[in-house]
């Protein structure tokens, strides 16, 4: 079960987010093994917002980029613990899954512990300082077996452990000389009454006694003492490392380490694990503890899943596509090079849009055009053919355009074309760089790097007077893009025929077949396409001129 995202080219037209959408529901159709994702790569123009809107569909989503995220490596459900269990529960799960283990506070994250910070723990003991340990209690009997004989206050402290095992005399001296520090520690005696009845006199926080079958405490009266009494089934020895192994989780918990979202991308996450100076570290989707990662999740890359349509050119896709998996193309236009490791399913036809396409793969897989799937895609159509009028369209365009015009109930056609065109239509009152930028398309040719935008109006002559804004906007999108030159498309789909402005071009430019209006403005009767009659000429010009 694989997230598949389905995404048009960058400054999507309408036939990119239309096809998009319509293949992702195509591919939901006849595969459910996977979940195919329509997404845009750019701001929706005006025109597919309307047309989406009118559908009360939502249109694909944005997807910044497609590079490898850290949320497939999580290791998620493993098990955890929680602050007050004691550490002989981390002992089969490390022995399970060695690198960190997750620990909760009731239903708060509270941390992550490293075998690190265990060892650590453990290591404390060789230092020449006396280790003490925070002793709870309540959890001694979850460790230790035996019982209590007494339960009293404190109901925790920290202190060292101690053993009462040497002469008498010795004895007291220690214990009195601790008494004056104000050191607690938890002493444990064996068959010992009068040392016994010294720390009851005292009054210890807590004695702990081995050897059960020794019964020293039946002569000394315990009535007086504040503090604890655990009777310990187990032998000195042991009872020493089961108390160590009592001590609660939370104590390990010294140190915060940073948290990372599953959002961020894979390779930043490696980074900070490969040179920073933790094995493991936490993983949230916004404050939710997801899981952690190791240093051995990053062995692989996980790669995101992408199916291109209404493009094939790495320039012109989403933004990590070199990182990513391609799975298929569907496109109406040039081959120029993607590289795959993979075989992968390629339909690249040159018909009028994507979108006709795309129709063609419905018909073929015999799954059913609804209404709301016909209405996308003879808007994708109609959007890339100019209403049939491109001389891109074909004969299988005509053939979709009947057969979906039905579907959707679409009596008039070319009111139906003139009402689309017009959403988008109108330069008044728009930013002339967002119009310059919003259907641009990047190419690589003869060591150029150009760019071509394109608009539709319904009024050519009206286009003119924004002529100036707009050489000024394509300069200024050419030098951010770093291209040689960038040319812009006006394009009237009423009266058939288009304006050009070239930005950057120098002297190349006179060596368009196209009739100069004034420096930089060409017209251009009869054309509408950017693929099937610009880009030809612009190819041209560079190899000729
Ligand atoms: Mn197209």
């Amino acid at each position: 079960m694989a997230d598949i995202f389905v995404t048009g080219h960058r400054n999507p037209d309408m036939d990119s987010v239309c096809s998009a959408w319509a293949y992702a529901n195509l591919k939901n159709t006849l595969d459910k093994q996977n979940t195919y994702i329509p997404v845009r790569c750019g701001n929706l123009n005006d025109a597919t917002k309307a047309v989406f809107d009118q559908l009360s569909l939502t249109p694909p989503g944005f997807l910044k980029d497609v590079r490898s995220r850290l949320a497939p490596v999580v290791r998620r459900g493993e098990p955890m613990v929680d602050v007050s269990d004691p550490l002989t529960t981390l002992i089969p799960l490390f022995q399970t899954n060695p690198a960190a283990v997750g620990v909760m506070d009731g239903s708060r994250f509270a941390g992550l512990l490293t075998a690190e910070a265990v060892n650590s723990f453990f290591l404390q003991d060789s230092s020449k300082k006396r280790p003490s340990y925070h002793f709870v209690i309540d959890t001694i009997p979850k460790v230790l077996p035996g019982h209590f004989l007494k339960k009293g206050e404190p109901a925790e402290f920290t202190g060292p452990i101690a053993i009462g095992a040497m002469k008498y005399e010795l004895f007291c001296e220690h214990m009195d000389a601790w008494s004056k520090e104000g050191v607690s520690p938890l002493w444990v005696f064996g068959d010992r009454d009068r040392h016994l009845q010294k720390a009851i006199d005292t009054q210890v926080p807590c004695i702990v006694l081995t050897g059960s079958q020794y019964k020293a405490y039946e002569s000394v009266d315990l009535s007086r003492f504040k503090g604890s009494i655990f009777l310990s089934d187990a032998d000195t020895s042991e009872t020493l490392r089961l108390l160590r192994l009592s001590v609660q989780v939370r104590e390990l918990l010294k140190e915060s380490m940073p948290r990372l979202e599953d959002e961020m991308l894979f390779d930043e996450a490696k980074n900070m694990l490969h040179t920073g100076k933790y094995r493991a570290l936490p993983v949230f989707h916004g404050n939710q503890y997801l899981g952690f990662v190791s240093r051995r999740c990053f062995m692989d890359k996980p790669r995101t899943k992408v199916i291109l349509v209404d493009h094939n050119e790495l320039q012109q896709s989403i933004s990590g596509l070199e990182e990513a998996e391609i799975l298929e193309i569907i496109d109406h236009h040039r081959v120029d090079g993607i590289h795959t490791d993979q075989p992968i399913y390629i339909l690249c036809n040159p018909l009028g849009s994507t979108c006709t396409i795309v129709w063609t793969l419905y018909r073929r897989q015999w799954v059913p055009l609804t209404k709301k799937v016909a209405q996308v895609l003879l808007a994708g159509i109609t959007s890339d053919t100019v209403g049939l009028k491109s001389p891109t369209t074909t004969e299988t365009d005509r053939q979709a355009v009947k057969d979906l015009t039905e579907i959707a109930e679409v009596a008039d056609y070319p009111a139906y074309t003139e009402t689309l065109f017009s959403y988008g239509a109108s330069l008044v009152g728009k930013d002339p760089l967002m119009l310059v930028e919003s259907d641009f398309k990047t190419y690589q040719e003869k060591g150029m790097q150009f760019g071509i935008g394109q608009c539709e109006v319904t009024m050519l002559d009206d286009s003119r007077r924004f002529v100036p804004s707009f050489f000024e906007a394509l300069e200024k999108s050419r030098s951010q893009h770093g291209l040689d030159f960038a040319l812009f498309l006006i394009t009237d789909i009423v009266h058939e025929n288009s304006l050009l402005l070239a930005a950057g071009m120098g002297t190349l430019e006179s060596h368009f077949a196209y009739e100069r209006v004034s420096p930089h403005l060409f017209f251009l009767p009869g054309v509408l396409s950017r693929k099937k009659q610009l880009l030809p000429e612009v190819v041209r010009v560079l190899e000729e001129g």
